[in-house]
């Protein structure tokens, strides 16, 4: 297979659109310093700021051919319309998103957003040449309850229902247990969940679309982590929270250590 890692920086509700440029300029700066010093560039590096940001990294970004991507954290199943307080696909698409985070679990729980809402997110995205993050993860109780990867499975299984053809996809696994607990999922937990969500996406798209898929892990990742974790064959890169706001720590990250 040929999956290219991706470091992916989830801000959530933090930094705004002046913070933004600072960091996004300082990252680019901090990659290529560290790219000069090592041969192989380590990922593909994206940041997920808020949406009033977008603007600001766009322009940032294109002046300045940053070697960054960018992507929202959510956006509307709708594409226009009457939704006040909501963020079309379109909108995404003419700022140069390439990504977009769907499902993550703070829209989850905090959100109420369902399965069949999430799979209508997916849609739009995918409508819009957006590539969907799609989140996934289970509960520590879901764990106890019903094992390992039964539930991530069942999200996934949900939010791609009415996909066919070999939809560009990203899967994040995040358990919920290891969200800003500082207690990350350990390198082999990852990694069984990782295989049963590459085994599903295998059994809805076929065996080729599934090893073309990157599967990343996400819950309190940090430099100190990031390298056990990347070493699964099934891990293809990280979903971070936190530590992503901090540009030394994320471009670290970037480079596996
Ligand atoms: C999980 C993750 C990023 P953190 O929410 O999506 O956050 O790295 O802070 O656990």
């Amino acid at each position: 297979h040929s999956r290219v890692p991706l470091i992916a920086g989830n801000w959530k509700m933090n930094l705004d659109h002046l913070q933004a440029i600072a960091t996004v300029q300082k990252l680019a700066w901090t990659l290529k310093d560290a790219n000069h010093d090592f041969d192989a560039k380590g990922a593909e590096v994206a940041v997920f700021p808020p949406f009033t940001d977008l603007r600001s990294v766009q322009t940032l970004v294109s002046a300045d051919k940053l070697d960054v991507v960018y992507g929202a954290q959510d956006v509307s199943e709708h594409d226009s319309g009457a939704y006040t307080g909501e963020i079309s696909g379109a909108f995404l698409k003419a700022l140069e998103c390439t990504y977009v985070i769907i499902g993550h679990s703070e829209r989850r729980t905090l959100h109420g957003e369902t399965d069949e809402q999430l799979a209508r997110k997916v849609a739009a995205a995918i409508r819009h040449g957006l590539v969907p993050v799609l989140c996934v993860g289970e509960t520590a109780e879901d764990l106890e309850q019903h094992g390992p990867s039964a539930v991530p499975v069942a999200q996934l299984r949900a939010a791609l229902e009415g996909l066919s053809g070999s939809p560009e996809i990203v899967v994040a696994y995040e358990p919920v247990w290891a969200i800003g607990s500082g207690q990350a999922a350990t390198p082999e937990q990852a990694e069984q969940v990782a295989v049963k969500l590459r085994e599903t996406l295998a059994e809805l798209f076929g065996q080729e679309t599934a090893d073309a898929t990157r599967i990343l892990y996400g819950g309190s990742v940090k430099a100190n982590n990031i390298a056990s974790l990347m070493r699964e064959p099934n891990v293809d890169g990280a979903l971070v929270g936190g530590a992503s706001l901090d540009v030394a720590e994320f471009a670290s990250i970037a480079r596996f250590q």
